[in-house]
């Protein structure tokens, strides 16, 4: 049976941890009849009885574990430090970060395990989707702060399809997706930002990603401890993220300007030496071509580096074709455009037929066909 560990990091927390083993261990583990449930306290030697409590209940269920966190403090390290113990001590399949103080209402475990039973690798607990909400009683400055916060990070990361980026209550699966990810590594760890880490690299990790709604209940006592310093360290880790995500494409526009900067000078030289006309364009364009295999092999692609003679001589090859490819849609989209548009605008036309055009496709051959950097839905598996 798939063994399911629920970290919970708390801190201060009796009351609580009292009703949540109560409510959770004893009400809603039972339900779930596929899963080996478990839950993981990760206290921060609290000064109240939060730890005697949780200890206390584990003499009477063996589902129920206590650790404390060490010297580093903050959140993320308490899901860190649980979720290590999880994976080595508890030999976890799968683990769910939710917190004690009840925002993860703990009747939404049941429907997380089942998405994961069903072949989700990642789950995620989520308040903008339909089912899911955040409490009505947030002023509305809260809620637009939840809101646009999550839009921009869904906007950086470019992922439209998910919903909820910021939520903390997820299930991730152990074997391909948390065990991939070094957790001493993650960024801000002492923040709430880690959150966002941990997400971008699990979703990173995963084929099957799936939103669960999740009603998003409003702390009962005390003040939040939400505030501007969480906001921007937050926002800093997606965009760094984002930037990181969009590397490979920005080097790939690098060294394409690169290209016809090489294109362009050796037209002159060439023209200098006195060559006739139609060489000036082949050698020049030769050069830049080399130029650009040379350097997104170095430089864009080089986690695939190509290497060895025979290799990099059929490769070079594929790469000129696939330049001649970049060719012909020019000269067929190219000549189209300025009959729809006139000869004035033939500038408008190369714009619009290089953007979207040629990028995307030299982008997409050297991804699939050269570099194979991509794992297409319809090329052949790889033995194992
Ligand atoms: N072990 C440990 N637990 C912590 C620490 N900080 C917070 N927690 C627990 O982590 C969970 C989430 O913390 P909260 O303080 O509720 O943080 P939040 O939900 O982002 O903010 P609020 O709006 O204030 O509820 C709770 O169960 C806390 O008890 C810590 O440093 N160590
Ligand atoms: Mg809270």
């Amino acid at each position: 049976m798939e063994k399911v560990i629920i970290i919970m990091p708390a801190w201060n927390e009796e009351d609580n941890i009292r009703r949540m083993i109560d409510e959770l261990v004893d009400n809603e583990f039972p339900k779930i009849k596929q899963a080996e449930m478990h839950l993981l306290v990760v206290d921060n030697y609290s000064k109240d009885k939060t730890a005697k409590i949780v200890e206390e209940a584990s003499k009477t269920r063996k589902n129920v574990h206590v650790i404390q966190q060490g010297e580093k403090s903050g959140l993320g390290w308490a899901y860190i430090t649980g979720m290590k113990y999880a994976i080595k001590k508890l030999n976890a399949d799968a683990v769910i970060e939710m917190d004690a103080d009840f925002q993860h209402p703990p009747r939404f475990v049941g429907p997380m395990v089942q998405a994961y039973l069903d072949g989700a690798g990642y789950v995620i607990g989520s308040r903008y989707i339909p089912g899911g909400s955040v409490p009505k009683e947030w002023p509305l400055f809260r809620k637009a702060i939840s809101f646009f916060g999550n839009l921009f990070i869904r906007i950086v990361l470019t992922k439209p399809k998910l919903h909820d980026l910021t939520t903390g209550f997820r299930l991730t699966k152990v074997k391909g997706v948390l065990d991939k990810i070094a957790l001493d590594k993650l960024m801000e760890p002492h923040r709430f930002a880690y959150k966002v880490d941990l997400l971008y690299q699990s979703v990173k990790n995963t084929k099957k990603v799936v939103e669960v709604p999740l009603q998003f209940a409003s702390r009962k006592q005390e003040k939040s401890k939400f505030n501007t310093k969480e906001m921007i360290s937050t926002f800093k880790v997606a965009i760094i993220l984002g930037i990181k995500d969009k590397q490979r494409f920005i080097k790939f526009g690098t060294v394409g300007f690169l290209g016809f900067l090489v294109n362009f000078l050796f037209l002159r030289v060439f023209r200098g030496l006195g060559l006739v006309e139609i060489l000036t364009w082949l050698f020049s364009t030769e050069l830049a071509i080399i130029n650009n295999y040379v350097l997104n092999n170095i430089w864009t692609f080089r986690e695939a580096k190509i290497g060895g003679i025979g290799k990099t001589i059929s490769k070079f090859l594929q790469f000129n074709l696939t330049s001649a490819g970049a060719l012909v849609i020019q000269s067929f989209f190219g000549p189209l455009g300025v009959k729809f548009v006139g000869v004035e605008y033939d500038w408008l036309v190369l714009i619009f037929v290089v953007v979207f055009l040629v990028l995307p496709y030299n982008y997409f051959m050297y991804n699939a066909v050269i570099w194979k950097t991509w794992k297409l839905p319809w090329s052949k598996k790889k033995r194992t």
